[in-house]
């Protein structure tokens, strides 16, 4: 049942919040609840918790983030007693912080796995949502936060004939929950943003063969991944505070970040010695070598130029290195934090198949036609992507007053004030939808902070003596005129990418994402500090 009539049909409980999802957000969500001595159930999709890191399992999975950061702060023994073990953490490795989250603050015991929420809808009489699931439950709750992720949308390719392979077809965003034995198979790989490429070097160890289907080339920069050093890991322990606090400094919420630095003001030379050490340090924080990076074309160049020059000297064969150079601005698509990606282009049994002139024609049964070519195959991974940020908005069947469609604005006008709540949508949270930070921030304190926010949001309400509230929708139309703006203004919208939503047919192109970590803090607790005037509060 999902329509706004049959809502009025018999509710069988009512509790104070619902949350949808298992990943970090819903966790410390439900932890939060629960402190508060709220009645609350989490339902989730899959059958274990973790979101994204749940779903994301493929050969080489792993956080571009690095552990010691990625990881919440909510509670102080918690960060002092996990022990990371690599500088960036595996997908396992994160799932299984997770689970211990979960453990430790007793939260399992709220938690309803293997159940899909297919609607969610607002009750104009009582003010309360109705919740429904693929597992027949129909709960009612005073609020309902959608802790759905912003990268949890898988996509399929727009191919002819995917369905006819004969072979096994996985995407990485789906990934199933076991060992895929690869040794001695013909693997494609179709894309090549960070699932393609993490997933290269993994595959590729022993496969029989490796064709990676490359459409537009990704800038690529080394992890340099490596077992976190205890003594640096009970330094970075030591100095957790001081370590969060320059975080939330900087723009993407990363300790890495602050320069003022300026390419363009030194000499060649003395630039690419700070691109080189950038480079042996590993990481995202490759273009936050200097300030001028995302302000200057003439800046960013200087950055393109050298990774080229890197691809030429890790890649043997010139004709594949100059395939595997990107020529767009570095950064405005996610850079791909991995090791060994280039270098696997040297191995016998990979091959890189560029799809940029003459795309994938269609998949057959044997394997990828491209051309006069079919390309056989045993097994396909889709590295293809997600339906990014108000992907999983639209999949769920969610109204608010009056029957608003929230998948109807979400694909033609995308706006959240915060990225966190929606105007004719009163008590419903999410933390990653349009105008949020979101991907282009370190998540997990994000999500912190957005959570945190709602439920001093909450507890002013109850306080109060209220009990709907939301944003008011020229509230919710100058935030998203600021985020348009900042945009505008910006590299992102130079090229193509899933932040603007060109990977997905019929969907508006728009940036969606709110730049920079400290202003966004700012805006949002001045939201509250003015005492929720942007908000109708009833
Ligand atoms: P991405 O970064 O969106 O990459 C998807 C890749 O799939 C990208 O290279 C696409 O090429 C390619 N793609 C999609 N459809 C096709 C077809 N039809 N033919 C050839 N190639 C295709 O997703 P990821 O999962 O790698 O990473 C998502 C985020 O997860 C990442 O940013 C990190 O934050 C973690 P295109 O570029 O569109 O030409």
């Amino acid at each position: 049942m999902s329509s706004a009539d049959e809502a009025l049909s018999p509710v069988v409980s009512h509790v104070d919040a619902i949350v949808v999802g298992a990943g970090f957000m819903g966790v410390y969500t439900l932890y939060r609840f629960l402190k508060q001595g709220k009645s609350v159930r989490l339902f989730e999709k899959g059958s274990g918790v973790g979101g994204t890191w749940f779903w994301n399992s493929y050969p080489g999975a792993r956080c571009d983030v690095e552990s010691m950061e990625y990881s919440y702060q909510f509670d102080d023994a918690l960060q002092q007693e996990w022990e990371w073990t690599e500088r960036y953490a595996s997908q396992p490795e994160i799932r299984r912080y997770i689970e211990h989250v979960v453990d430790r603050f007793d939260l399992a015991g709220n938690m309803q796995f293997d159940t899909a929420v297919t609607s969610v809808i607002f009750d104009d009489e009582t003010g309360h949502w109705i919740i429904e699931t693929d597992n027949g439950d129909r709960v009612s709750a005073t609020y309902c936060v959608l802790a759905t992720g912003c990268l949890s949308q898988p996509i399929m390719p727009n191919i002819e004939g995917l369905e006819s392979f004969s072979g096994r077809m996985e995407h990485t965003g789906l990934w199933p929950d076991e060992d895929i034995d690869f040794t001695g198979l013909r693997v494609g790989i179709i894309g090549t943003g960070s699932s393609g490429a993490q997933c290269l070097p993994e595959i590729s160890k022993t496969a029989a063969q490796v064709k990676v289907f490359q459409r537009t080339p990704a800038y690529c920069v080394p992890s340099q991944n490596r077992p976190l050093d205890p003594d640096v890991q009970a330094y970075m322990k030591q100095n957790y505070k001081k370590i969060r606090d320059k975080a939330w400094t900087t723009r993407a919420g990363i300790r890495y970040g602050l320069t003022d630095r300026m390419a363009l003001e030194m000499p060649p030379e003395e630039r690419e010695r700070y691109f080189e050490a950038s480079w042996q340090r590993g990481g995202i924080g490759f273009t936050a070598t200097f300030f001028d990076l995302f302000d200057s074309l003439e800046a960013n160049e200087t950055a393109c130029v050298f990774v080229r020059k890197k691809i030429h000297e890790i890649v043997d064969d010139p004709v594949t290195a100059e395939k595997l150079c990107p020529h767009d601005v570095i950064g405005c698509r996610r850079l791909v934090v991995v090791n060994d990606y280039y270098e696997s282009f040297n191995r016998p049994n990979v091959e890189l198949i560029d799809v940029s002139e003459k795309p994938i024609e269609r998949i057959a049964p044997g394997g990828v036609v491209v051309g006069d070519e079919t390309h056989e195959l045993d097994i396909i991974v889709l590295a293809t992507g997600f339906d990014a940020i108000t992907g999983a908005l639209t999949r769920i069947d969610i109204r608010g007053r009056n029957g608003v469609v929230l998948k109807e604005r979400m694909l033609s006008d995308p706006k959240a004030l915060m990225g966190m709540m929606f105007s004719d949508f009163p008590n419903l949270f999410t933390a990653n939808g349009p105008g949020a930070v979101a991907a282009l921030s370190n998540m997990v304190p994000m999500i912190e902070f957005s959570v945190d926010w709602m439920m001093d949001c909450i507890a002013y309400l109850e306080r109060d003596g209220k009990k709907t509230i939301e944003p008011k929708h020229d509230a919710e139309d100058a935030w998203a005129k600021h985020v348009d703006d900042m945009a505008t203004a910006s590299l992102y919208v130079s090229c193509s990418s899933y932040y603007l939503g060109d990977n997905v047919p019929g969907k508006p192109r728009k940036f969606l994402l709110f730049q920079g970590v400290p202003e966004y803090v700012e805006m949002c607790t001045a939201l509250a500090n003015e005492g929720y005037k942007a908000f109708n509060v009833e």
